[in-house]
């Protein structure tokens, strides 16, 4: 139960923050892969657009990374055994750093990215 009541309150803060994780993207929205590995995000640039909704799909292919990217409220681990999507509409344009924040060896702090909005 405290679990449960956990997990609502972290979906709750996301929404708010204009992100949220699913489990399979909704149709007919703009899906982004991004691959990340030892140490690099490939794409190390991801575009969205200012409120047009876009579901960024993570897939690792070592072990477990982080995806953060604080200004547009994005943070979810990213794991070899499944696919992590975050659904996000930006509200804000500009350019937004994104890094690994899970410590994933020596490389682990130029593991970054950034996120575009346009507008
Ligand atoms: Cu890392």
């Amino acid at each position: 139960m405290a679990i449960r009541r956990v997990l609502i309150v972290a979906t709750m803060t996301a929404a708010a923050l204009g992100s949220a994780v699913l489990s399979a993207p909704p149709p007919d929205e703009q899906v982004i892969a991004v691959t990340a590995k030892k140490w690099e995000f490939v794409p190390s640039r991801i575009v969205l657009h200012k409120g047009i909704p876009a579901v960024i799909e993570l897939r690792s292919l070592d072990h477990k990374h982080g995806f953060a990217v604080p200004d547009l409220g994005i943070r979810v681990d990213v794991t070899p055994e499944k696919v992590t999507r975050v659904r996000v509409v930006p509200t804000k344009s500009g350019t937004f750093p994104a890094h690994c924040d899970v410590f994933c060896g020596e490389g682990h702090e130029d593991m970054t990215a950034e996120v575009v909005v346009v507008p």
